[in-house]
This record gives C-alpha cells, structure tokens and sequence, in this order.
C-alpha cells in the first residue's frame, strides 16, 4: 500500500501553553491534547502528522521551508506571528502547498490588530473560533485539497 500523505501541523508562540493561558478565551484543552486529536482524525484520513510548536519565529520559517519537499501539506497557527510577520508569508507562499490557517479563539471577536493575518494571503483555507476542533476541520480540509490537487497531477 502507498505510504499515507505527510502533513505538518506547526504551532507558533505560546501555543504550548494552551490549557493553561487565558482559559476563557483558548479553552482547557492542552496542546498534548490537540496533538491527540489530530494523530486521530489524521489516521483516520489516511493521513500522517508531524506535529510541532515553536515560540522562535525563524524555526518556524525553516520548517515552513522544509515542507516544501516534506509534506503534501501544511495546517498552521501561526499565534502572535499571524499578525506580525512577513517572513512566514514569504515562507508560505514559497512552499507551494495547501496550508490551512487554524485559530482556536475567535480574532475577530477580539482586539483589532488580531483581525489582519499575514498567513491568509498564502493560506488555501482559514479555520476560526472553532476552539481544538478547528484542527480536525483543518485536516479534513487539507485531506480534500491533496486529494485534488493529486488527481489533478494524474
Ligand atoms: C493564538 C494566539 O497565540 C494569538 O496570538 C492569536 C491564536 C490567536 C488562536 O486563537 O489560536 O491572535
């Protein structure tokens, strides 16, 4: 049997503390927990996951990079940085992959300078407000746009 789809699932900044950081507004689920979720709902897409968290902007970037080769596709949540950073735009764009953007909380029922992302431009599909589960959604989507894009090289 074919070796199942890679995909990367990269957290930014202070993603590591979910559960624990304002649990009103990101929930009491930890990020061990949305790990779990994924691996689940990855399997069951028949995809494979290779999950991480980085608070360094630059060890995002590379890793963004290395999914160029690496995987069929990207979910991100990007924290902080989605408001901030031009380099994993760039990243994005040069990956030349579906990528999901992913928020747990709601930006846009929050502070404005959270409503613009620089990740969107690049992204093929935005998840928001739909607390961990957004990750799952995420997968599913990326599941489909692989599956499109893979019967569109045939
Ligand atoms: C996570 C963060 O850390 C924030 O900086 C973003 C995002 C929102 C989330 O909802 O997952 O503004």
């Amino acid at each position: 049997m074919a070796k199942p789809p890679i995909v990367f699932v990269l957290n930014g900044p202070n993603l590591n503390m979910l559960g624990l950081r304002q649990p009103k507004v990101y929930g009491r689920t930890t990020l061990a927990d949305v790990e779990a979720l994924c691996r689940r709902r990855a399997e069951e897409l028949g995809l494979a996951v290779d999950f991480r968290q980085t608070n360094h902007e630059g060890e995002l970037v590379g890793w963004i990079q290395e999914a160029r080769k690496a995987a069929a596709g990207i979910v991100i949540n990007a924290g902080a940085y989605t408001h901030t950073s031009v380099a994993i735009l760039d990243a994005l764009y040069s990956a030349e992959k579906p990528v999901i953007e992913v928020h747990v909380s709601n930006v846009f029922r929050r502070e404005s300078f959270r409503h613009h992302s620089y990740v969107s431009p690049a992204s093929t599909g935005v998840i928001v407000g739909c607390g961990p589960l957004g990750y799952a959604l995420a997968l599913e989507a990326l599941a489909d746009q692989i599956r499109g894009a893979r019967r569109k090289a045939r």
